[in-house]
């Protein structure tokens, strides 16, 4: 059989065979989804993408997770949406630092339309840099999603956090619906998907399957699928009932991704700060291939610059370009003889 045929771009994932990802042996795990990562990219290249916090703390919604949710007691202070300038003074650091994307998150259950304009201002500027614009400010509608695509917004960045059936447990102000929904709108204004969710919150292995299934049978694989690890930060929920996961099962989920999303950027994104080197080496094996690069995410720590040359180095690693992802994304033939939407 054509090896290419083994890793199909599906849309019909049921939980069981997601499981049966899960239950190999894990060196079996690692083989198939270094072999599904080899058909589409090539396994030294990671895509760096950097992310700026535009608009920090006093959220309304209740994300068990969320240092930013206004009624946790975190230590986060709340702040209004930055300047463009200083937004563009970031970008261009970001920039000389090897990023190739800048994502630029803001704490909104959803932009009130008053704020669209300026934050539209940013992606233009941003956008004009040369890099990759990248955006997360909660749930969109259509008419916004189509002024950010207007603006140049490469990609919405929008999480499914969790499976279905567990999303009840960690957010109360929304549902998983409206996560769904807001991605059928920045799909229909031919913006790209960041997409993905937060592993290590109690979740059972069932549930992480089931967070992957959501993933793989949404109508288009998000072009990007950043994986977090919990984040436990003190005065949120899950502060005190998440227990801490198994490393292995972690890289088990990075491996399932990839398997399940061949095409997709996966990205090593949240957690990184606490990984061993050998670790996130290991989460490279299993087909990550994107990180978020300097020393903040949004409010939380990651690795130092030099902790991440160094690990390129040793790994023999480089940052993906842009015109290396752009091929990725035209090429033709997702190799299950289908009409479907990944070509
Ligand atoms: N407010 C917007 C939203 O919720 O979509 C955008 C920003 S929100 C902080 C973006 C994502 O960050 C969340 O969907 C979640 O996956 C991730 N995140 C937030 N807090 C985290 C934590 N403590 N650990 C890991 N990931 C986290
Ligand atoms: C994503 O999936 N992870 C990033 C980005 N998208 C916006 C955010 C991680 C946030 C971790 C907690 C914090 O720094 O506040
Ligand atoms: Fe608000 Fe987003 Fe944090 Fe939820 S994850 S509390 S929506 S900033």
């Amino acid at each position: 059989m054509h090896l290419v045929s083994s890793f199909p771009v599906r849309h019909d994932w049921t939980r069981a065979d997601v499981e049966a990802l899960f239950d190999l042996p894990f060196t079996e795990l690692l083989h198939r989804a270094g072999s599904a990562h080899r058909l589409h990219f090539d396994p030294a290249e990671v895509q760096v993408s950097t992310l700026l916090s535009v608009k920090t703390g006093g959220c309304p919604e209740d994300c068990g997770y969320c240092p930013q949710a206004a009624r946790y007691h975190t230590g986060v202070e709340a702040s209004k949406l930055m300047e463009t300038d200083d937004v563009v003074a970031r970008a261009r650091q970001a920039k000389a630092a090897g990023a190739s994307r800048f994502c630029m998150g803001a704490a909104w259950r959803s932009p009130k339309d008053r704020d669209i304009p300026k934050v539209a201002a940013m992606i233009r500027e941003v956008k004009a840099l040369g890099l990759e614009t990248c955006a997360t400010l909660g749930m969109l509608s259509d008419t916004q999603a189509h002024a950010l695509k207007d603006a140049g917004l490469d990609y919405y960045n929008h999480n499914l956090d969790t499976a279905p059936e567990f999303y009840g447990e960690i957010i109360h102000t929304r549902e998983f619906q409206d996560r769904l929904d807001t991605l059928g709108h920045v799909r229909d204004a031919g913006l790209k998907t960041c997409c993905g969710g937060i592993v290590g919150m109690g979740e059972s292995r069932h549930q992480r399957a089931g967070l992957l299934q959501a993933l793989a049978n949404l109508p288009q694989h998000p072009d990007s699928v950043p994986i977090n690890r919990l984040v436990a930060v003190q005065g949120t929920p899950m502060a005190e009932t998440a227990k801490t996961l198994d490393p292995f099962e972690f890289v088990r989920t990075v491996a399932a991704a990839r398997i399940m999303m061949p095409k997709s950027m996966v990205r090593l994104s949240a957690g990184r700060d606490t990984m061993s080197d050998e670790l996130q080496a290991l989460c490279f094996a299993a087909g990550a291939n994107s990180i978020f690069h300097g020393e903040k995410l949004l409010t939380t720590g990651n690795p130092d610059t030099g902790r991440d040359q160094a690990l390129f180095a040793r790994l023999g690693l480089r940052p993906m370009q842009v015109d290396a992802m752009e091929a990725v994304q035209e090429d033709a033939g997702c190799g299950c003889n289908c009409a479907c939407a990944n070509g």
